[in-house]
C-alpha cells in the first residue's frame, strides 16, 4: 500500500490509542495462515521449554521457535499504526507466549507493561511522563472471547497517574475495576495498547485453549539490555530466513551477525 493510504488506513486505530489506550486491528495474520500459525505457536512452547530446561532459559529467544509467526511482526497496518507513536526507528523488546489452556483459573493481576510495571526493576517511577514509550501487542492466534480469556483492560488509564501496583494508589490489582472490559477479536487480529495501560489476564472457563503471543514494541533510544529471557538471541541461520522488515525488529538479538540495519 502507498505511504498516504498506509497512515490514512492507520488514523482511526491512531487515534483510539491516543483517546482510549488500546484498539484492535483484524486480519494482521490472514485467515488462510492463522491455523497453520496457532499450531506453530502451540506445538513449539514444549520445544522451547524443553531446550530452555536443557541449555538455560536465558539462552535462545521464543521467536526462534516461530518462524511462520514471525513472518507477520512488520505487518504494515500495524507497524504504521505503532509508528505514529513511538516515531519510525523501532525494536521489539519482549516476546512472549501467553496460552492459556482450558478451564484456567485467575484472580485478576492488573499491570502496566515495560518500562511501566512497577514490580519490575526497570521501571520508569510514578509519576510516568506523559509518552508513550512501549507499545504492547497481543496477537489473537485463537478467538479472544469473553469466556476464553480475552484480555481485561481499562480504557483510558493510560492517561491516569495513579497504577494498580502503585503501593500509594490503593486500587489493588487483584480487584475488578471500573470501567473494566474484555478485548475481543477473531484470530489474527491484534489488540495493541499504550504499555502504560492497565490490563489484566482473565480466567479462561472454556473447554479450548485461548492462544496468544504478546510482543513489546520500543522506540529505538530505549534500554532494552536488562538481563532475563528477552535478551536471549536468535541464532544466525533463524535470524537470516526472517524477512527483511522483521530483521530490522530483532537485529539486536541477532547470533554472530554485524549489524547492519541500524548503521
Ligand atoms: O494474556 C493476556 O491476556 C494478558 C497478558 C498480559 O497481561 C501481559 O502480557 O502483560
Amino acid at each position: 500500500m502507498e505511504t498516504d493510504n498506509l497512515l490514512e488506513s492507520a488514523e482511526p486505530y491512531v487515534t483510539q490509542l491516543q483517546e482510549e489506550g488500546w484498539c484492535v486491528i483484524e486480519d494482521v495474520i490472514p485467515a488462510n495462515v492463522v491455523d497453520a500459525v496457532r499450531e506453530e505457536v502451540e506445538t513449539s512452547e514444549a520445544d522451547y521449554n524443553a531446550f530452555s530446561k536443557e541449555h538455560g532459559r536465558w539462552e535462545r529467544n521464543v521467536i526462534s521457535f516461530m518462524p511462520k509467526f514471525a513472518e507477520h511482526l512488520a505487518n504494515e497496518r500495524l507497524l504504521t499504526t505503532i509508528r505514529q507513536l513511538l516515531g519510525p526507528q523501532v525494536r521489539i523488546s519482549q516476546t512472549e507466549y501467553k496460552i492459556r489452556p482450558p478451564h484456567y483459573e485467575l484472580v485478576r493481576a492488573y499491570h502496566s507493561d515495560f518500562p511501566y510495571d512497577l514490580n519490575q526493576k526497570w521501571h520508569i517511577t510514578q509519576p510516568f511522563p506523559s509518552a508513550v514509550i512501549g507499545i504492547t501487542t497481543l496477537w489473537m492466534l485463537s478467538e479472544f472471547t469473553t469466556e476464553n480469556g480475552g484480555t481485561w483492560i481499562v480504557p483510558k488509564t493510560h492517561i491516569d497517574l495513579r497504577n494498580p501496583r502503585g503501593k500509594e494508589d490503593g486500587i489493588g490489582d487483584r480487584n475488578p475495576l471500573d470501567g473494566e472490559m474484555q478485548a475481543i477479536g477473531s484470530a489474527g487480529s491484534v489488540l495493541i495498547m499504550d504499555s502504560r495501560i492497565w490490563h489484566s489476564n482473565a480466567e479462561n472457563p472454556s473447554a479450548g485453549k485461548r492462544t496468544a503471543v504478546v510482543v513489546r514494541y520500543a522506540p529505538w533510544w530505549l534500554n532494552l539490555e536488562l538481563f532475563g529471557v528477552n535478551t536471549a538471541t536468535v541464532p544466525g541461520e533463524t535470524f537470516d530466513n526472517f524477512p527483511e522488515d522483521v530483521k530490522v525488529l530483532y537485529e539486536h538479538r541477532a547470533e554472530n551477525r554485524e549489524p547492519t540495519v541500524w548503521l
